[in-house]
């Protein structure tokens, strides 16, 4: 099998692969995304496939702000890529066409912000993950002292982060009299919107006053809830899935059978009918923000660490030990729901039922490394504004407090058996300093790993309910392994 899937052989594809029923050649674009990994073109990209039978307008221009990688695999499939979604029940194929085109970033700058000052671009998406916003994860404020940012204020005409494109994409708008393209970002932040307006705000006030109240007060940036689980692309899913199709797919995309997009609808230059496809419109955004970052991901991360500690690949493996689903379960039931508001109407057990059942979901190899990635950025969202709620109220908060002894266990860079982990973190220097320093004393490390302001803030390092409990696991973590500390958990 040597040919690569593309325009030509789309119409000879075996009948049971679904396939775009537009017509590729009349899509315009009208949306620039930058950070085309895996979960874009599992989400998003979907969505707007869907839509774009009925209205042509709203092809997408996919940047990759790193390496070449995604473009490496689509160009030569003229954008085209398989989205194989599994279940127990088996998996089904559909090739996904709304990618006209991507664009490597850092070899194509002035591409990319061409296609992105262009009247015709009217919505400007994001996943560039946590860590891309270039912000301070406990306050949400730009972080001015970051390198890419320091870089992109200095040289605006050829930016490397996302803040940096944006701004300056604007800036030509703004010079040509053009209204601003919607931000959209579909990122785990919390209140995303909210997050990316003010580090976009602040980026362009430090360019130019001026630049900052166009802004301030032109700048759309819709908050979004971003729901669908996807893992990293594996060579068995490529060879799988090629074989499938009878031609090569070099980066198909695999993922779940659920998922959601919650959306606030301020659009003033226009969207697709992205309701069409199953995305929901609302006027806030939160509550379901909230209920998603800490029951999934609150969760995720918490399985990530304990379950790779105690030696378990996949999340479906460590949902296999029973221990695991009672502890999750009553994190999610007693600890987090508590803290909720939802909307009338919503069901939270519902919900959470089927997490469990999604996290279990064995046709999916979620590795709990991959979750486990870039701590220092989702802690906040995922665990500590929960804790803060509930230390606010007096109330319990045992388990979470176990999920951030996880991660501190995590960020030493050695396993139960002494092997190294490869930490991956923004902030993992940093981190393994500080693991270093403290030795195996549970106590010097949750001190020396609290006293970090960019992720536990102010407030929490002199919270002694939060530290005493997390020392006291991080302790027991050492002596008993995560296995046991699991199975033997009990509420204190
Ligand atoms: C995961 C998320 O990698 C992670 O940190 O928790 O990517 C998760 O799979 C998605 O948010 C699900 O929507």
């Amino acid at each position: 099998m040597s040919d690569r899937l593309n325009n030509d052989n789309l119409a000879d594809l075996p009948g049971r692969v679904q396939r775009p029923v537009y017509d590729r050649r009349f899509i315009r674009t009208g949306i620039v995304h930058l950070g085309v990994g895996a979960f874009h073109r599992a989400h998003q990209a979907v969505y707007t496939d869907d839509v774009l039978a009925q209205d042509p307008h709203w092809g997408i221009v996919a940047a990759s702000l790193r390496s070449p990688d995604t473009y490496d695999a689509l160009q030569p499939q003229d954008g085209l890529y398989t989205l194989a979604v599994r279940s127990q029940a088996g998996e089904a194929l559909r090739i996904i066409g709304s990618i006209r085109r991507v664009i490597v970033a850092p070899r194509e700058s002035e591409d990319l912000l061409e296609v992105m000052a262009d009247p015709q671009t009217r919505i400007v998406t994001l996943t560039v993950t946590e860590k891309g916003y270039c912000h301070d994860p406990a306050t949400g404020a730009l972080n001015e002292a970051h390198p890419d940012i320091v870089h992109d204020l200095a040289y605006l005409r050829t930016p490397k982060s996302a803040p940096g494109f944006i701004i300056e994409a604007l800036r030509r708008r703004h010079l040509k009299g053009v209204p601003p393209f919607t931000v959209l970002t579909c990122d785990n932040l919390p209140s995303n919107g909210r997050t990316v307006k003010r580090v976009l705000t602040r980026f362009a006030e430090l360019v130019d006053p001026e630049l900052g109240r166009f802004v301030a007060d032109e700048l759309s940036c819709p908050s979004t809830m971003v729901d669908r689980i996807v893992p990293a692309t594996t060579d068995q899913d490529r060879e799988r899935i090629g074989e499938a199709l009878g031609v090569a797919d070099a980066w198909p995309v695999v993922t779940e059978p659920f998922t959601q997009w919650v959306i606030e609808d301020r659009f003033p230059q226009g969207r697709p009918a992205w309701e069409k496809a199953g995305a929901e419109f609302v006027s806030d955004v939160e509550p379901y923000e909230h209920m998603k970052l800490r029951l999934l991901n609150g969760s995720h991360s918490t399985l990530a660490y304990l379950g790779y500690l105690a030696g378990y690949e996949t999340v479906a493996d460590t949902m296999a030990d029973e221990a695991f689903v009672r502890l999750i379960r009553g994190l999610m039931d007693e600890e987090i729901t508590p803290t909720l508001h939802m909307p009338a109407g919503a069901d939270l057990e519902s919900y959470k039922s089927a997490l469990i059942e999604r996290f279990k979901n064995p046709a999916l190899k979620h590795r709990t490394w991959q979750i486990a990635m870039d701590g220092s950025q989702k802690l906040p969202q995922r665990l500590l504004g929960t804790i803060r709620d509930r230390l606010r109220n007096g109330a319990p908060i045992g388990r979470l407090a176990l999920g951030v002894a996880a991660w501190m266990r995590y960020v030493t860079g050695l396993d139960e058996k002494g092997a190294p982990i490869d930490v991956r973190d923004p902030m993992a220097a940093r981190l393994r300093e500080v693991a270093d320093q403290a030795g195996q004393s549970a106590e010097n490390l949750a001190r020396g790993l609290f006293a970090i302001r960019e992720i536990f803030g102010d407030d929490l390092p002199g919270d002694s309910r939060l530290t005493g409990a997390a020392t006291a696991h991080l302790a027991r973590l050492y002596e008993a392994g995560a296995r046991r500390t699991v199975a033997e958990f009990k509420v204190g």
